[in-house]
Parts: structure tokens; sequence; C-alpha cells
């Protein structure tokens, strides 16, 4: 990365932290970009920049005036960087229906994951924010799509997560479709808790985990003999997972014993790989 680059994205960040005016702020993202940088490091500067806002908001340093003021300058970098992270578009990856649950108005994260989906080649439904559980579950049964993706970024919202699934259950959708959920305060634990399939903590993530999901790695490089064998590594490769930390596909026995072939196999492949199953590669 260029020194130039590099002095871009200090200045993004910390012009977010302090919420310079928003024109300033989108210039230096347009400058960044043109001088070369890469739009997920703008992400991850432009994330950090928010959680500084949120931190300050918390200490009672920042106002509410100032978080609308932080989501308007998240919203408008989103919209510059969304051609840039769309740029590979390619053929059909899968149909992913995706929103913010109820309760919760928070999108830039969501819309920064569909962005990166979308060039990843998915097909995205958005449903929006403030989503209720009988839309989420109406879409699933409408579109059926390969995986549902719910964000959250409030605390006394994340249970609306479990709501869904609850409901997707009770209507035996739950099997047709993979859960990935993701936002802030949500854990690998609490997505295996509420019994998703995935829990990604940003949008790079997102994209792996929808790809692991749909069993789209590249499995030639295994030489596995049975579907028993197959299983039983993944099995492994959940277990070093579970005790080596990091993020991983939950390691619920549902999961690895209803999984498709196809996502053992990707799941093996991963865990030969590293020796544990981290998702960050
Ligand atoms: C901007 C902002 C707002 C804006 C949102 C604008 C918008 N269009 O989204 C506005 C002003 C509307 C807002 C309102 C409120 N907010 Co607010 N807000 C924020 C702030 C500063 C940034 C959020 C953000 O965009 N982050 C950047 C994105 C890129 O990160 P992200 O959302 O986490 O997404 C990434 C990952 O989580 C992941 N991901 C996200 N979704 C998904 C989904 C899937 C499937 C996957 C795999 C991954 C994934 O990938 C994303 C990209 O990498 C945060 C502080 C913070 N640090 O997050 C507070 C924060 C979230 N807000 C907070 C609060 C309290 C509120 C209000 C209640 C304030 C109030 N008194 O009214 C209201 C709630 C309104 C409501 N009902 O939702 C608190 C929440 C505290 C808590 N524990 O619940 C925070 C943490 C601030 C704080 N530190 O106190 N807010």
């Amino acid at each position: 990365m260029s020194a130039d680059v590099q002095l871009f994205l200090k200045d993004i960040q910390s012009m977010i932290s302090e919420l310079a005016g928003v024109e300033t702020i989108k210039n230096n993202v347009i400058k960044a970009l043109s001088s070369g940088a890469n739009p997920i490091d703008v992400v991850d500067v432009m994330s950090k920049g928010l959680e500084d806002v949120g931190g300050k908001y918390e200490r009672g340093e920042y106002f509410l005036s100032e978080l609308i003021m932080a989501g308007i300058v998240a919203s408008e970098i989103t919209s510059i960087l969304k051609p840039h992270l769309e740029k590979s578009a390619k053929k059909p990856a899968g149909k992913v229906v995706i929103g913010t649950v109820k309760g919760d108005l928070h999108d830039i994260g969501k819309n920064i994951v569909i962005a990166m989906l979308s060039s990843a080649g998915f097909r995205i439904i958005d449903l929006g924010i403030d989503v209720p559980s009988e839309k989420f579950v109406d879409a699933v049964k409408r579109e059926k799509p390969d995986i549902l993706g719910m964000s959250c970024l409030l605390t006394i919202a994340m249970n609306e997560m479990k709501t869904v699934i609850d409901k997707l259950k009770e209507v035996n959708l739950r099997g047709d479709v993979k859960v990935m959920v993701g936002g802030r305060p949500i854990t690998p634990q609490f997505s295996e808790e509420i019994g998703a399939d995935a829990y990604g903590s940003n949008a790079v993530e997102a994209v792996k985990i929808a790809k692991m999901l749909m069993g789209n790695v590249a499995v030639d490089s295994l030489a596995i003999k049975s579907k028993k064998e197959v299983v039983e590594e993944a099995k492994e490769c959940i277990r070093k997972a579970s005790s080596g930390g990091g993020h991983f596909l939950t390691s619920s026995n549902s999961w690895y014993t209803d999984a498709k072939l196809e996502n053992c196999l990707a799941m093996v492949k991963t865990g030969r790989k590293h020796g544990k199953y981290p998702i960050s590669i």
C-alpha cells in the first residue's frame, strides 16, 4: 500500500471519528480510491471511525444528532464504494434473502454485505430494515433462497433472529434454507444458541461463509473416498475450531449430520489447509 493511500485511510478514519463535513470525507474517499485504495480497506477504516463515534456516544461526548450524522456519512461512503465492491459481478452463485430484524433500523453494514455478496455473484433480495419475522418467513416461502441473512446491531433486537428461525421451523421451512447471521452484538455462540447455520463478523467473511454454505469450494484436491470419512473429518475440523477460537460455522450436531456432502468437503478442505477452521483465511 502506498504512503499516500495509507495517509488517506488514516485521515478518513479520524475525519469520521471527528465528524468532519460530509463533503470533505467523501472527497477523501474518492481520492483514496483513485490512488489505488482497496475498497475493503475503506470499509475497515470507516468501521473503525464509526466505532469511535459509537464510543463517544456511549460516553456522552456525542448525542443522537452526531449518531445520525455518522449514519449519513457512512451511507454516503457506502454509495461511493458500492460500484467498486460490485465491480467483479459474475454468474449467479446462489440466492440470498437478507434484512435487518424488527426493531432495528441500522442498515449500513447490511448494505455492505449485500454489495460484497453481489460482487461474488449472489442474487440478492433485500427486505430492508425493521423486518418482522413474518416477512422473513414469507420471503423464504416465496423466493426459495439458498441462504437467509439477518443483520442486527441492537442488543435489544437480537432475539428477533431466534423468532425468525423458530417460525421457519413451525412452518417446516427451516430445512430448506441456510441461515447466516451478523451484526455488531452477534457472536458465534449466539448464532449457535439460536440455531443459525453460520455467523460472520464482516462483509468479507459473509461472502466466504455464503460460498461455504453453497458448497462452492473447489474440492478436487481432496482425496476422500466416502461420505462417512468426510463427515468424520469435518467433525474433527469443527472440534479444532471450537477449541482454537475464531469464527466458525456453528458446531451443532445437526449441522454436520444434516449437512450436504459438499459443505462437509468445504469444511474439510479449509480445515486441512489451516489445521483448524477459521473463516478468516
Ligand atoms: C450509524 C449508527 C446509527 C444510525 C444508523 C443509520 C443507518 N442507516 O444504518 C442511526 C442514527 C439511525 C442510529 C440509530 C440508533 N442507534 Co445506532 N449506531 C450507529 C453506529 C455509530 C454505526 C453503525 C454502523 O453503520 N457501523 C458500520 C458497519 C459497517 O458495521 P456493522 O453494521 O457492524 O456491519 C458489519 C458487520 O457487523 C457485518 N454484518 C452486519 N450485518 C450482517 C449480516 C450478516 C448476515 C453477516 C454475515 C454479517 C453482517 O458486516 C458488516 C460490514 O463489515 C453504531 C456504533 C458502531 N460502532 O457500530 C451505533 C450503535 C449501533 N447505535 C446504538 C444505538 C443505541 C442507537 C439508538 C437506540 C440511539 C437512540 N437513542 O435512538 C438508535 C436505534 C434506532 C433503531 N431502532 O434501530 C448503539 C447500540 C447499543 C446496543 N448495545 O444495542 C451503538 C452500538 C452505539 C453505541 N456504542 O452506543 N444509529
